[in-house]
């Protein structure tokens, strides 16, 4: 017997279901129903989410619940929040809700209670960063710092990267970040060509503290440090790490007491809420970190409690699974109207396909359905005078995200111009998502060409480029401003959708083989690209290897 929930009945269900709203405008949907909006869209923890304009109806919406009790999402849920070994090919547990747990209560991993070792690094954090924020952490030639650089890669980049960049208004004036994450090294050189040794603090981010490029980078920064200050000893006032490998980081030579520890039960692209935050700790103070993790608790428990089809996760997981598994869509857009976001679909990109880029489930059959889409974007309204063109005449299916803030994140908002700026925000946040729904019928158009004085062959030739076919589908997410906890609710969201698609697919969102056997085919290249020994790949990877040792012989 087949165990894939293709097989089930409710899936076949779905299926046929498919097939009828297929060609159903949404516009209709609209038109019968003059409580759309209200009937499909909910509010939690300072977000609404309208998903009026997807392309289902409350049929639809009752037979992804009995899919989601088909799968036991709601012991899926209690498994993730009671520790138990969800990451099962790793086995381990995956307690990035532990890690916000502001409630404190006791989160057992191996029958011991975690939440006293999350504290205890929450509270080294606090005490070095205020020292820092208050100027009295010295660089060697004793001035305080005034410049923090993250080095780190992939989960330990992204998120504190993403962060940083939205919450800039909450900063401590004196201080600025930089974040390298790319082993050309034009991307490290780039940042310390704009930087004072003897002012900046180095953080080492790196769970595994194996990664070649964090490694190589935090090596090169190390170099250039001694090489400016003229002491080793200028090391341990101007390196901290963070990391779960103590003696890797001692090997380093940085001294363990500078050194932030979280634990293996804590995924690279869900620990931002760890040490992985210090950058962001740094920059806007413990206080403001403690509510961007009040933020992401608050939709933690919503997740944990409240009934299938009242839960925004819940809701946004299943509607991506609809659309994945039976609409067949490929992609999926992320477009917040909100430029402190901008980092956000990058963000997304590796919450999202790293977790559920999967081909087999978790007993490690291949599966028979398409699972996780493509997740691009870029912040509104850029994307709409560049890629929009494709959503709104293109032939693909792409479900997205408005992501829209009411009041913008700038400090003064008081004057007249940011209120100026602020709807013009809105109303093309707006305009975007009611067009893509709606589109253009043919009639419409022809009236709009002739209203232009359009007429006779042109009017002919001209109206089918003008037609908008609409039904686009998409959610929009608003929020009244992007303070930290606003931003910690939104995290969360995405995080908790990311974990019922998984469940829906049968998939273990919490590995990433495809990332490890990248690290390690490229360590074995490393040592072919240093010797004349390149023979053991297939011929195209020694060609290249080949070509590039010539060139660059002759270069040299
Ligand atoms: C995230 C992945 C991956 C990881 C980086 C950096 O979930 O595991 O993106 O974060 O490869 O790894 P280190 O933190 O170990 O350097």
């Amino acid at each position: 017997m087949n165990n894939l929930i293709s097989h089930s009945h409710i899936w076949a269900t779905l299926k046929n279901h498919q097939k009828y709203l297929a060609p159903v405008q949404m516009q209709d949907l609209f038109a019968l129903d003059e409580h759309r909006y209200e009937n499909f869209s909910i509010e939690a923890c300072n977000l609404l989410l309208d998903y009026s304009k997807n392309r289902l109806t409350k049929d639809t919406l009752h037979l992804l619940e009995q899919l989601a009790i088909k799968v036991k999402l709601e012991d899926w849920i209690k498994k993730l929040f009671n520790g138990e070994l969800v990451n099962n090919t790793e086995h381990r547990a995956a307690l990035h809700i532990a890690l916000r747990n502001r409630s404190n209560t006791k989160i057992s991993v191996n029958n011991k209670d975690i939440m006293p070792d999350v504290n205890k690094v929450l509270a080294k954090m606090r005490d070095f960063s205020n020292i820092v924020r208050d100027g009295k952490w010295l660089g060697y030639t004793g001035k305080p710092i005034n410049t923090i650089v993250n080095i780190g890669i992939g989960g330990s980049d992204l998120g504190p990267a993403m962060v940083n960049r939205a919450l800039r208004v909450y900063q401590h004036p004196s201080l600025q970040s930089h974040f390298v994450s790319n082993v050309d090294n034009s991307h490290l050189d780039d940042i310390l060509q704009k930087i004072n040794p003897e002012t900046t603090l180095f953080i080492v981010a790196s769970k595994t503290f194996t990664t070649q490029e964090t490694l190589l980078n935090a090596q090169t920064a190390r170099n250039w440090l001694i090489d400016k200050l003229g002491d080793d000893a200028a090391v341990a006032k101007h390196f901290v790490a963070v990391s779960t490998a103590t003696q890797k980081v001692v090997e380093f030579g940085i001294d363990p007491a500078n050194m932030f520890g979280f634990w293996d039960w804590v995924g690279g692209r869900y620990s931002l809420w760890s040490a992985i935050g210090l950058p962001i700790i740094v920059m806007i103070g413990m206080d403001q970190f403690e509510e961007l993790l009040t933020g992401a608790h608050k939709l933690d428990q919503h997740f944990a409690t409240a009934p299938l089809l009242e839960n925004m996760p819940v809701l946004m997981g299943l509607i991506d699974v609809w659309y994945s598994s039976f609409f067949g869509t490929t992609s999926q857009a992320v477009l917040p109207y909100d430029y402190t976001l901008k980092l956000f679909p990058a963000y997304l990109q590796q919450l999202v396909m790293e977790s559920l880029g999967k081909h087999v489930t978790r007993d490690g059959n291949s599966v028979d359905y398409a699972t996780c889409p493509v997740v691009w974007g870029a912040p509104g309204n850029n994307g709409q005078h560049a890629f929009y063109q494709l959503l709104h005449q293109g032939t693909h299916i792409i479900p997205t995200d408005f992501i829209v803030a009411i009041e913008s994140n700038k400090e003064n908002n008081d004057n007249l111009s940011s209120a100026e700026h602020q709807n013009a925000v809105l109303s093309n946040a707006l305009a975007q998502s009611h067009v893509l729904m709606m589109g253009r019928n043919l009639e419409k158009t022809k009236q709009s060409l002739i209203d232009m004085g359009i007429q006779g062959s042109d009017l002919t030739q001209q109206l089918p480029h003008r037609v908008f076919p609409g039904n686009q589908p998409s959610n929009t997410i608003v929020y009244k401003k992007l303070t930290p906890q606003v931003l910690g609710t939104l995290i969360a969201l995405y995080e908790h959708k990311v974990f019922v698609q998984s469940v829906c697919w049968d998939i273990n969102p919490f590995d990433q083989w495809g990332v490890e056997l990248g690290k390690n085919v490229a360590n074995t290249l490393l040592s072919e690209l240093q010797t004349e020994n390149n023979n053991t790949h297939d011929s195209s990877t020694n060609g290249l290897l080949n070509y590039i040792k010539v060139n660059r012989r002759d270069m040299l």
